[in-house]
């Protein structure tokens, strides 16, 4: 087992916060004292650390080591861990140690005897945390990227699951994939989830897009079951690092200029794309504005305009808000994850928004399937599904979130060409303004 003992952190052990107060000793020799207690809001003024910590507190090395992440094969990378130095420290990442590492991790499906902790080091994960930050601080708050390519919604630490589903859709790097956040919580292997997911980025960081879920946010993953499996698992101070990375993770996405993606939805603030890129982070989000509605709003088939959310934050955009999106944004659909839907994926109204969900029979509860959204090279819009064997008491059905209702639901998932949003097709269905209504009467009155 390899370690790296310049990158010794003196976490707190588990449960020795029994005070509010627990003390965390970096490596460089820096102590912060900091609250984990429940029930405080850590994103509204809470004790939660500044977002603004630079990795570097971790140790200065490992900082200057991440300045030129870029994998690259190097024997001597080799020599300087056997020399007892953290991997890289040529400037590189020692991509046998990262390839172990998935390898290993990789490893652990289809185990149940066995977890991250026998086969990844807490140094380990450190390392890839360390780097994985300056690769995503190198690609924008809204990442651009070409088809094709899967987009894949929720996974929420069904980590069998999510190799289920690669076996179906293929692994990265043969597919390029673009995750819609929400990787932990809720299920058991959050943490084998998100380091494979992480190490797989840093690996081949231009076949992996991970963009931040509402679970990729302290106040949530303290409470849903990250934070508990964090203690359990390696302790407290790994939670905090996570913390760190989750807060630049990309709030957006951009696929070939034409589809917008994000874990949540529209925001009645989000006017331009611009305003994504110029999200500075790391960044968490408040409770309002548009960084808030980019991971918690949804989809609503229940009229045109904004509505209050039953989830008690961000609302819920009708068909109207979707359309007029579509030509203010410059874009042609939407593709968002953030609900679960029966058949792992849903459409709403002429196709413009598509939820994705990718965690098949959600939490024990539900008994819906797993999807992916496939766009190939022509913009032709396939899905994916999984359907795993459901657990006994699993058999709650997902009530629709955004469809049509009118619409009888296709039995098989439907292919389609994306459209052009902006451009006026001859098949234009859409009669949602009151300027087409009146448009629409007034010719039908003078045909009459
Ligand atoms: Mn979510």
């Amino acid at each position: 087992m390899l370690s790296f003992p310049s990158l010794k952190l003196a976490y707190p052990a588990v449960g020795r916060s029994s005070s509010n107060q627990t003390t965390f000793l970096f490596a460089n020799g820096t102590e912060s004292q900091a609250s984990v207690s429940l029930g405080v809001c850590l994103v509204c003024g809470g004790p939660y650390p500044p977002v603004n910590l630079e990795p570097s507190r971790l140790d200065p090395r490992t900082a200057s080591m991440a300045e030129a992440a870029a994998p690259t094969q190097s024997p001597s990378q080799t020599t300087d861990r056997e020399r007892g130095e953290a991997p890289g420290g040529g400037g590189a990442i020692d991509t046998s140690w990262l390839d172990g590492i998935i390898e290993k991790l990789n490893g652990l499906y289809n185990r149940t005897d066995i977890g991250i902790t026998n086969v990844v080091q807490l140094d380990e994960i450190i390392a890839i945390l360390t780097f994985v930050t300056k690769i995503i601080n190198q690609e924008g708050s809204l990442v651009e990227v070409e088809v094709p390519i899967k987009v894949v919604g929720d996974i929420h630490g069904q980590y069998q699951d999510m190799h289920k589903l690669f076996d179906l859709i293929g692994r990265v790097p043969d597919q390029k994939m673009l995750f819609l956040g929400d990787y932990v919580d809720r299920g058991p292997q959050s943490l084998e989830t998100i380091v494979l997911l992480f190490a797989l980025k840093l690996r081949h960081r231009e076949k992996l897009y991970l963009l931040r879920g509402n679970h990729e946010t302290p106040a949530v993953n303290r409470i849903y079951g990250f934070y508990d499996e964090c203690c359990r698992k390696y302790g407290v101070g790994l939670w905090w690092e996570f913390q760190t990375v989750f807060n630049r993770l990309p709030m957006a996405g951009l696929i070939s200029k034409r589809i917008l993606c994000m874990h949540g939805g529209l925001s009645p603030e989000l006017t331009n794309l611009d305003q994504i890129r110029a999200i500075v982070r790391p960044c968490e989000p408040q409770d309002r504005g548009m960084l808030i509605d980019l991971l918690w709003s949804d989809p609503t088939n229940k009229g045109d305009g904004w509505f209050y959310s039953p989830r008690g934050i961000s609302y819920a955009f009708g068909k109207g808000v979707m359309a007029a999106a579509c030509k203010i944004l410059g874009i042609d659909m939407v593709i968002r994850a953030h609900q679960v839907v029966q058949d792992g994926y849903e459409l709403m109204i002429g196709r413009q928004l598509i939820t994705i969900f990718s965690a098949p029979n959600y939490c024990g509860q539900f008994n819906n399937a797993a999807a992916v959204v496939c766009i190939d090279a022509d913009m032709m819009v396939s899905f994916q599904q999984l359907r795993t064997q459901a657990p006994p008491n699993c058999n709650r059905p997902a009530p629709p979130v955004a469809a049509d209702l009118s619409v009888k639901p296709s039995p098989t998932p439907p292919t389609f060409k994306i459209v052009p949003a902006q451009e006026p097709s001859e098949s234009k269905e859409s009669k949602d303004t009151n300027n087409n209504t009146a448009e629409e009467k007034s010719s039908k009155d003078e045909k009459k």
